[in-house]
This record gives C-alpha cells, sequence and structure tokens, in this order.
C-alpha cells in the first residue's frame, strides 16, 4: 500500500515535471531565436530532451547489452562505451531516387522539363531521373573513460546516375538519356561523443564530430552531349571538399520492456573549398521506439527529419551549365524531407558469435519538398554489423 502511494506520487510528480520542462522549453526557446528559425526549432527540443533526462524518477540501471541498448542503425553516434571498451562496425547504406520534384509535387518528365530553361541553338536540356547510391562505412569506437566516447568513420561510395536528355533540331524534339558513374572514399570523419547524465535509464551526450574534406569533389565521367569526359554536377561528387562541425545531443532511454531515443544533428561546412564553394547546411532530428522481442532481438520504429539549403558558391570546373541541368545548379539543391524507419537489431547473447550485432532498417520517405526541379528520395536500406570488446 505505501509503495502504492509513493508510485503514485512519483508518477504524479513526472507528470508535473514534464508540464515544466514544456513550459520551460517554451519560454527558453525565444531566448535562442538569434539561431535562426530552423535553428531555434532544435534549440526547442535540444532543451526539451536535457529537461526530459533530468526527470527525477528511479527505473532500473541502463542495460548496454540488450539488442535495442543501439539505436536503429541508420542512427550514427547513438550510444557511447564504458572505460576500455572499443567497437568495430561496417555499414552498407542504399539509396534509390528518381523522378523529378518541386515543392511537394511530384512532375511528370515533361513538367520537369518545361522548367529547364535549356540552352544553346538546339535547346539542349538534361534532366537527372534516376540516381543510386551505395555506401560502404567503417566506425571505430574507443572509450578512454566512462564518459567519453572517441570515434571514427570512413565511408565508401559508389554513385550511379541515369539523366535523360532532350534538344530540337530542325523542329524535331529527339530524346535520349545517358549514365553517369563516380566511386571513392567519402568525407572522414572523427570526433568524440560526451556522456553527461547516466540515470535512472536515462542517458544523455554531446556528439562532436568533425567530418574531413577526404572525398574528391572533382569527379567527372563521359557526356555524350558534349563529347568528352567532363566534371560532374554537385550530388555525384563524392565529398563536400570542406571541413565540417557535425555538432548533436543524443538522448536514449531505456525500460524494462521497451526503449526510445532521440537525437538533433547538424552538418555545418566550415571553409570554402578548392573548388570555390560549400554545401548548405543540413540539420536533422531523429526519434525512434524499440522493444526487445527476446533477449537477441528488437524491433523499432522511427521517424527521420531533415532539412537542408543550397550551395553557396558554383564549382570552379563545373562547365555544364545550370541551364541546362538543374543538378549543375547550385541554388536548386534545398529541400527537406520526413522518413519514417522500420528496423530489426539482432545480438548474439552467447556462442562463438557473442556480442556480435546485425541490423538492418529500411525507411520509407511520407514527405519531401524540394527546391527543385530534384529528384525524390524512395527509400534508404542500411544493415550494419558491429562488435564490442574490451572494457570490465
Ligand atoms: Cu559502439
Amino acid at each position: 500500500m505505501l509503495s502504492f502511494r509513493i508510485k503514485a506520487s512519483l508518477e504524479t510528480g513526472v507528470a508535473f515535471c514534464r508540464i515544466g520542462i514544456y513550459g520551460l522549453a517554451r519560454i527558453l526557446a525565444p531566448l535562442i531565436q538569434y539561431w535562426g528559425k530552423t535553428m531555434s526549432r532544435f534549440a526547442y527540443s535540444a532543451v526539451a530532451l536535457t529537461f526530459l533526462a533530468a526527470s527525477p524518477v528511479a527505473f532500473a540501471h541502463y542495460d548496454g547489452v540488450r539488442p535495442d541498448s543501439h539505436a536503429p542503425i541508420s542512427v550514427m553516434g547513438d550510444h557511447t562505451h564504458s572505460k576500455g571498451e572499443w567497437m568495430l562496425s561496417y555499414r552498407y547504406m542504399g539509396m534509390g531516387m528518381s523522378g523529378a520534384k518541386s515543392g511537394s509535387e511530384s512532375l511528370s518528365t515533361d513538367e520537369a522539363f518545361g522548367e529547364i530553361p535549356g540552352m544553346g541553338s538546339m535547346n539542349m536540356k538534361a534532366l537527372p531521373y534516376d540516381m543510386t547510391m551505395h555506401m560502404h562505412m567503417l566506425g571505430a569506437m574507443y572509450a578512454p573513460t566512462d564518459n567519453l566516447t572517441l570515434m571514427a568513420m570512413l565511408p565508401y561510395s559508389t554513385n550511379e546516375m541515369t539523366t535523360k536528355t532532350r534538344m530540337t533540331m530542325m523542329g524535331t524534339t529527339t530524346q535520349d538519356e545517358f549514365d553517369t558513374e563516380t566511386s571513392g572514399m567519402g568525407d572522414a570523419s572523427i570526433g568524440g561523443l560526451y556522456k553527461f547524465y547516466d540515470d535512472n535509464g536515462y542517458r544523455l551526450h554531446l556528439n562532436m564530430m568533425l567530418g574531413l574534406p577526404t572525398g574528391s569533389i572533382e569527379e567527372g565521367d563521359y557526356i555524350p552531349m558534349a563529347g568528352q569526359d567532363l566534371q560532374l554536377p554537385y550530388p555525384m561528387q563524392l565529398g563536400s571538399g570542406s571541413y565540417e562541425v557535425r555538432p548533436g545531443l543524443t538522448l536514449n532511454k531505456q525500460y524494462d520492456s521497451w526503449s526510445w531515443g532521440a537525437q538533433i544533428s547538424a552538418k555545418i561546412a566550415l571553409d570554402e573549398n578548392d573548388q570555390d564553394y560549400k554545401l548548405g547546411s543540413r540539420k536533422y532530428l531523429t526519434a525512434w521506439a524499440a522493444k526487445p522481442l527476446s533477449p537477441w532481438a528488437s524491433v523499432s520504429l522511427a521517424a527521420y527529419k531533415s532539412w537542408w539549403t543550397g550551395i553557396h558558391g558554383a564549382a570552379e570546373d563545373l562547365t555544364i551549365s545550370p541551364m541546362m541541368n538543374p543538378a549543375a545548379d547550385p541554388d536548386v539543391k534545398g529541400g527537406q524531407r520526413l522518413d519514417i524507419g522500420v528496423g530489426v537489431n539482432l545480438l548474439a547473447p552467447q556462442g562463438s558469435l557473442k556480442g556480435h550485432r546485425l541490423a538492418f532498417e529500411y525507411l520509407a520517405p511520407v514527405h519531401q519538398s524540394l527546391h527543385g526541379p530534384q529528384m525524390e528520395t524512395d527509400y534508404t536500406f542500411t544493415v550494419g554489423w558491429q562488435k564490442a570488446f574490451g572494457g570490465k
């Protein structure tokens, strides 16, 4: 009876704390408006997450060896390690894009061509129509202390694009298409995750990553319209060419029978690259919930919201005109998207594979709005392997 009363009053306490958190976040949000409109939305979430984590009710301590103690596999820098532990990981990410979109409207091929001004006496137009990206990502983590986890990631990407072309010669319009491909190392990233709260099943850490300009931004391929190899438009390049700060805040909350988490993060290019441009900032807001089905498997549902802005400057050696191909237009690059992800995390609890993790996640867009015409994302698929070593 007494414990029931304590429990009831604790729950009431939690409810009040949550209301307090919400109120506080509403008061604090305007104070950080100078971050800009989108950033203030982020700040609001950050403040809310921080205070949510401080809800003063005791639950079981965080359990790091549950399948759902790692977030869905698409989330980067989602967890920290304890002192002396290290981890290796490999991820494959596939992404498919196709069609053309302007705003939140899908355009027919004719409508999309209609939005391209065209160039020359033959009114040449090129429309990127289909793109597949394959990324292999190696990751390593090491925790020198219980609070600090160091992290490094190295991607290797292959981009394939099909572009439709149209030109008019002596009153006759002809349509054709061509394929281009690039592959190589992308932008490596290094940094740390700093865990500053770990209690009552809540864990909160800061993500402090730095993107390095190791990926090429001068990839080219054969362009039939030009009859020669040319530097390809922005989406086909392997790296950003800039140093990037990638800050973030991650929250994990574990209950006996389920867990949830959230992350806000951004990628901000610090300097103009060797081609005289800088990618626009990208911001991400992610939330997930996961349910263990057994000691070795959990399923998850996640929402991924992202915003990105156009490119500043223009690639110096890009001779493909934005008048002809929207992929070469630095201004036609912004957008936002909401993806819903369904995932599975597997963790071998014993035997010779003990500690090995395998995870899958499939993301489908439910809404996207693009400063277009740009191709729209059809799906993202990630499969990953992770294994931690050492520690206590
Ligand atoms: Cu790890």
